[in-house]
């Protein structure tokens, strides 16, 4: 192995590869395979003609109150007049159990917090579905799990068709025609160019959920044609993957009518913070396209959306949805989700802290269960993020500089990832057949993982200390700790401070875990927990050394996300954004990477796809891209009275179950109703509903 290393001006620091021949093939081994798991039940198979379909019904129904104290009263259009021309369709035959009644509540309890409603403008609503259920974006992804994977695209939804042009670089979109958002504005073409020009590629404003220019393509453009016609141009020759990025939650519009009036391009007087901030959480009835409207919000307790008599989906009865009248976040933490959901004074929760698994197993085995618990495949994983930048992302201080430097040499993340007793991890969260040794990468078990391309640097304290010895990190003043070189960040102790999310206790605890096996290496790492937005915030910005992280879809289906695999663009990609000067300083594996997920996009050959993955899980696995930690399945409860939810339904795959279990079907027997709305009988924006605070 070619020895050399490259002293920094700057840092000063040894960068380089290890100056300890201790041959690569020592490090790693064969990845144990995880232990036998396999989901409680299988999804139906089908293709995306027969989950829905766009067109006119001879008749529409709706809730007879809705008739009779808004239609007849003259406050409200019959509805016939609220839907499109030609409404979303769900079909029968699709809904496990068929035409569903109207009534009753979903009651969620999250453990975010929101910020306001300006999904667009950045703002976070607390998450747990909230955003998935009032957000509508130009296609779904989340139902997908239920579509045959040879015959894979994302749903229609607000654009309800597209078509390629010969060369496949254009791509035509029909939006749905006649749609109004909740408030009886048209939907229509202004919103989607709204969204594009003054949030997308408008650098001032970071959607929710980090949509960028690149994350739809280097030089992309859109452009109207028409009310209901929208243009996509593309450097590439048919990019289906972006059709996936045109999901939740890149491309989801806000309601222009309200919204554009308040961003600086329009009004001189607000900044981009103000335009941000410009609907509180206070603010009732914002105007969306989901099937729910806030219509009461009290701080800490309770948020509470009523059915959006404009929603523009029906079933093959025309009768309108949701069938749900009403949606709770109660505002709790995530582990009482858990709790509420299996003692059945909540409705739905995603089982994804391990630590909770056994407890929540055992009162769900009881007959008397109030909720059904279903294990899906091992789609959460948790992994060490380094902040790759050494350009300035992040504004790090000197002592920050140099761990960057640190956490781009490659023999100090082999040392990390060896250092690492992952069964350990696991094992401290849940002991059982559900956690999985974690290398890192694509997870095992989904669709384009390859094992022989994952590069596995099995526990070795010994080899870990030998390659920290081998770059010159030396416990100079004997304290056991290891000192930076002289002239690097004053030759202190090496202390790298790591970011996690104390909204959940899996995060934190995990971080515990390596903070304590750090300790052998002499490397002192330093907890920065932060509250959930806070910490989100922190990440965004670039504001940590290293975080651990519950990873996203990109790293389950890799079709969903794939921006996020790969800094493909200045903004794209969670732990290695521009700096200061607006470049990305890229390592040349990390330019490697990007080609690959850049490749993977531009062709729709999968059998080119599968190779690319091929590649891109070798180059990730070999250069430790993250320290890969745990991975493990997670579990969806949901109280026994609801129907219509998907067999096999995961709690996260292209997106989380909220979306999954198409909640706008989702009803609840007559017999079995509970008494839980809080507001019967009354509309969001109408006389009776909790209106403007
Ligand atoms: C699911 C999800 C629905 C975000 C959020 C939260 C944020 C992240 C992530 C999950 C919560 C629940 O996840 O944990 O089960 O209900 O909301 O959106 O972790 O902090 O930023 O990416 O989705």
């Amino acid at each position: 192995m070619k020895r050399h290393t490259i002293a920094l001006g700057g840092a000063g620091l040894m960068l380089g590869v290890s100056l300890l021949a201790i041959p690569a093939q020592e490090l790693t081994a064969e990845l144990p395979e995880p232990p036998e798991f396999s989901a409680q039940s299988e999804p139906i198979f089908v293709s995306v003609s027969d989950i829905l379909e766009y067109k006119a019904l001879p008749e529409y129904h709706e809730p007879d109150w809705v008739t009779s104290k808004y239609v007849e009263a003259g406050t409200l259009p019959p509805v016939a007049e609220r839907l499109p021309k030609e409404p979303m369709v769900y079909k029968t035959a699709n809904m496990p159990d068929g035409i569903g009644v109207y009534g009753d509540t979903m009651r969620h309890v999250i453990g975010g917090r929101p910020e306001g409603w300006n999904y667009i403008g950045g703002q976070s609503q607390g998450w747990g579905g909230i955003d998935i259920g009032m957000s509508e974006c130009l296609t779904r992804t989340g139902p997908l799990f239920t579509v045959k994977a040879d015959e894979l695209e994302p749903l229609p939804n607000l654009a309800k068709s597209w078509e390629w042009s010969e060369d496949g670089h254009v791509l035509t979109m029909k939006l749905i025609e006649g749609a109004k958002w909740s408030d009886g504005d048209p939907f229509d073409a202004d919103d989607v160019m709204f969204y594009w020009n003054d949030n997308i590629m408008d650098t001032n404003v970071s959607p929710l959920n980090g949509g960028t220019p690149e994350t739809f393509g280097v030089g992309t453009t859109l452009e109207a044609l028409d009310p209901y016609t929208i243009k996509w141009t593309f450097k590439e020759v048919r990019p289906t993957q972006y059709l996936y990025a045109m999901a939740y939650g890149t491309f989801c519009p806000g309601p222009s009518h309200i919204l554009k009036p308040q961003h600086p391009k329009y009004n001189a007087d607000n900044t981009y913070e103000e335009y941000k901030n410009a609907f509180p959480p206070e603010y009732m009835n914002i105007p969306v396209m989901g099937a729910w409207v806030p219509v009461e919000y009290r701080p800490d307790d309770i948020i509470v959306l009523r059915r959006n008599a404009y929603y523009w989906k029906v079933d093959e009865a025309g009768n309108q949805l949701p069938y749900l009248n009403e949606m709770h976040y109660r505002l709790s933490t995530w582990a009482d989700r858990d709790v509420q959901a299996v003692a059945g004074s909540g409705d739905f929760s995603n089982l994804e802290q391990a630590e909770s698994f056994i407890e929540a197993l055992k009162r769900s085995a009881e007959e008397s269960a109030p909720a059904r618990l279903q294990f899906g495949a091992r789609t959460i994983g948790y992994t060490i993020r380094m902040n790759f930048s050494a350009n300035g992302w992040g504004e790090p201080d000197e002592r920050a500089q140099a761990v960057r430097e640190l956490n781009r040499n490659l023999d100090f993340r082999k040392a990390i990832t060896i250092g690492l007793d992952r069964q350990r991890l696991g094992d401290s969260l849940v002991r059982g057949p559900f956690t999985a040794i974690y290398p890192g990468g694509l997870y095992a078990g989904t669709t384009y993982y390859d094992k022989a391309s994952t590069v596995y640097y099995q526990y070795n304290v010994d080899a870990a200390n030998g390659l920290l010895d081998g770059i010159g990190l030396v416990d100079t003043d004997g304290n056991g700790v290891r000192n930076f070189p002289a002239g690097t960040a004053g030759g202190g102790d090496v202390e790298i401070t790591l970011l996690a999310n104390t909204d959940y206790g899996t995060d934190t605890n995990l971080a515990e875990g390596v903070i304590q096996q750090m300790e052998p290496l002499g490397i002192r790492v330093i907890a920065n927990f932060q509250q959930g937005t806070a910490r989100d915030d922190m990440a965004q910005a670039g504001q940590f050394d290293w975080s651990v992280e519950r990873q996203g879809s990109e790293v389950v289906s890799v079709v969903q996300g794939t921006s996020a695999l790969a800094p493909t663009g200045p903004r794209t990609h969670p732990f290695h954004r521009a700096g200061t000067d607006g470049t990305l300083d890229l390592l040349p594996f990390e330019q490697e990477l990007v080609d690959t997920v850049n490749a993977f996009i531009a062709t729709s050959d999968n059998a080119e796809r599968v190779e690319l993955m091929k590649k891109y899980q070798r180059t990730f696995t070999e250069n430790v891209y993250s320290v890969g930690l745990t991975q493990y399945p997670g579990a969806l409860i949901i109280n026994k009275r609801f129907a219509n939810i998907p067999a096999g339904a995961p709690i996260f795959m292209f997106n989380w179950a909220e979306d999954n279990i198409i909640r706008e079907r989702v009803f609840v027997p007559a017999d079995a109703q509970g008494d839980f709305e809080l507001h019967p009988e009354t509309l969001p924006g109408a006389p009776g509903s909790a209106g403007p605070m």
